[in-house]
């Protein structure tokens, strides 16, 4: 009898590992105000497949009826690659999300940023940066 509780037991713990749907989870990094934008929110990646992320920005302070291009570059917020690596939708009423063709473990291993500009015709203004290598699991 003992024995069979106990295989009993063991299978009970087993199945929900056996059973469970694929890990999904978010990461999420600040974006932070440049040039005195006034624009503050987050950056949130969310795992599509090994080589794709849902990049979602989330912003308050965007001017009202602004549509302000955003890309993920190479470097970090002081120092990029002024030359995008990935587009991302405008952030329009604060908020943009794209799907990008890369994985999130490179995304947040190595030195990427979402960096969003004033607007399509200031293009070198940045308002805010983020840096995908502090993003963490909230
Ligand atoms: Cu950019």
């Amino acid at each position: 009898m003992k024995a069979l509780a106990a295989a009993g037991m063991s299978l009970a713990l087993a199945a929900p590992i056996a059973t469970a749907a694929p890990t999904t989870y978010t990461l999420t990094a600040p974006l932070v105000a440049q040039r005195g934008s006034g624009e503050n929110g987050s950056v949130t990646l969310t795992p599509i497949t090994a080589a794709s992320t849902r990049v979602t920005i989330s912003v308050t302070g965007e001017p009202s009826g602004a549509s302000q291009p955003a890309h993920i570059h190479v470097g970090t917020c002081a120092r990029l690659d002024p030359h995008p690596k990935w587009g991302l939708n405008d952030v329009e009423e604060g908020a943009s999300v794209t799907v990008v063709p890369v994985g999130i473990k490179t995304l947040t291993a190595d030195d990427y940023v979402v960096n969003m500009h004033l607007s399509s015709t200031a293009i070198m203004h940045y308002v805010a940066c983020s840096e995908l290598s502090t993003a963490k699991r909230l």
